[in-house]
């Protein structure tokens, strides 16, 4: 019935000399879509209305980004005066005062250390701006022979072509040829037959952070400028780092001079009980990429953030020398600054960076209350992620998550899936009720796609 309302809406524009054939749609079974249009066209707080007014409850805020929920008053105001005010400003040689001041307010919800911001505009392109900021520190420090990239297996680090050399997710990878030179992965950290099940953290697999060694052995710690590594891999399917790992990694990191670069892009801006995984964790990176819930998804916009030595190994040379050959037309842009501006003034304003924290229990006793459905192999959570994973349908693999993934749209809710995981990471400001009809949902339509 809704499918059919949507596909009326788009005939409608289809009357008007319009159609669905030019948007070639992202990370999407265009054809599928396009036969069965879901459409989203209004939201606030908790929830998303489709054209025709039906309620969607967020269970993934919107794309692990819209932290604060949807349309938030601070954030809408401060994005139309920005607008009204000055629309855009160059961001080489120029500057504006609401780029100083964003970084400078993000620097003080970073870990201590880390207090250098580079604007990008995408997880993405934070992802190349740090691998770009630690060859050229390697470099610009006389290091030159540490080229090496080092990332993980399943890890995502968004889609450019420096991000899925690092990642290890192999349908990202392996329509792109080579991709770039020089770049190796150490093992993932799932362990189903050790941790199925886990609360938080799972207990076995700190010792998997050692595959960094079985690389320095076989490349020389020499040739290695950096890891990278999500603390919590999110669109591989939420998976939550066994304790003492990214302790180790560290450790190894450090003795061998190798720069560690966390991607906070899903998990910043108070995913997992903090601000960042850093502060959940205890371990402090060397640079941290941020996107998503920087601007609470509102403008697009991403980061890096360095540890202040990285920054001023560069400020050596001429002062009138452009410093780090890099950046974007739209990097600090102003609609995107006010944004942020207002994004951490209602995180601040209502506690949201350490919300998830309180949150926990109760969707974690939700969450692990599925166990026993037919099919679910596994369940994994920490902060306001929740990892529900599914035997695959013989021969169909990602079938049946998608099947619950139609199944809860149809019911009201949005989640997400990558393969046979349903992934659940709802907006921060999520109350009890909430919880309770997104897990009674999936519960349904785990049930029916048995
Ligand atoms: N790094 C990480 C860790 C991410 O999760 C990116 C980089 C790239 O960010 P941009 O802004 O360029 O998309 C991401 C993005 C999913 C899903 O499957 C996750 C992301 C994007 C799209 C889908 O859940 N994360
Ligand atoms: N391609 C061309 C021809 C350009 O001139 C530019 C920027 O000036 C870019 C790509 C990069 O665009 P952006 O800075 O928005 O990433």
């Amino acid at each position: 019935m809704d499918q059919a309302t949507s596909a009326a809406l788009l005939a409608a524009h289809a009357d008007t000399g319009g159609s669905m054939d030019a948007h070639w749609m992202p990370f999407t079974a265009n054809r599928q879509f396009k036969k069965a249009p879901r459409l989203l066209a209004k939201a606030s707080g908790m929830h998303y209305w489709t054209p025709e007014g039906r309620q969607i409850l967020d269970g993934v805020a919107g794309l692990w980004c819209v932290n604060a929920g949807h349309g938030r008053p601070k954030i809408v105001q401060a994005i139309q005066e920005q607008a009204a005010e000055m629309d855009y400003a160059p961001p080489f040689n120029m500057g504006h005062p609401k780029g100083f001041e964003l970084a400078d307010a993000v620097s003080k919800l970073t870990p201590d250390g880390l207090n250098r911001v580079f604007f990008t505009n995408s997880g993405s392109e934070a992802v190349e701006t740090a691998l770009k900021i630690a060859l050229a520190y390697h470099r610009t420090r006389g290091e030159a022979s540490r080229t090496r990239l080092i990332g993980r297996e399943r890890g995502y680090h968004g889609v450019n072509f420096g991000g899925i050399s690092v990642g290890g997710m192999v349908a990202n990878r392996k329509m792109f040829g080579t991709m770039i030179a020089g770049v190796d992965h150490i093992r993932h950290t799932h362990d189903p037959a050790k941790n199925a099940f886990s609360r938080g953290q799972p207990a076995h697999g700190a010792e998997l952070a050692d595959d960094l060694e079985r690389l320095v052995a076989l490349h020389d710690a020499s040739t290695i400028a950096a890891v990278i590594v999500e603390p919590v891999a999110g669109s591989t399917g939420v998976l939550v780092p066994p304790q003492g790992y990214l302790q180790r990694l560290r450790d190894i990191c450090d003795k061998h001079g190798i720069l560690l670069i966390f991607d906070e892009v899903i998990t910043g801006f108070g995913r997992t009980g903090n601000p960042f995984a850093a502060h959940t964790f205890g371990v402090t990176p060397d640079l941290m990429t941020v996107a998503k819930g920087i601007t609470n998804g509102c403008v697009p916009m991403g980061a890096v953030i360095a540890k202040q030595g990285i920054h001023d190994a560069f400020m050596n040379g001429p002062e009138h020398v452009i410093e780090l050959f890099h950046g974007y037309t739209y990097s600090a842009h102003p609609l995107a600054c006010a944004a942020g501006l207002g994004t951490l003034a209602t995180y601040a304003d209502e506690g949201l960076l350490t919300r998830a924290s309180q949150m926990e229990a109760t969707f974690a006793d939700a969450v692990h209350g599925l166990r026993d459905l037919p099919n679910v192999i596994d369940i994994r959570n920490i902060g306001l992620v929740g990892g529900i994973e599914l035997a695959p349908i013989a021969g169909e693999p990602g079938k049946r998550a998608f099947n619950v993934f139609l199944d809860c749209w149809d019911k009201g809710v949005l989640i997400r899936t990558t393969g046979d995981t349903i992934a659940l990471s709802p907006p921060l400001i999520i109350e009890p009720q909430h919880i309770e009809q997104i897990v009674s949902t999936v519960a349904g339509a785990i049930r029916r796609a048995a």
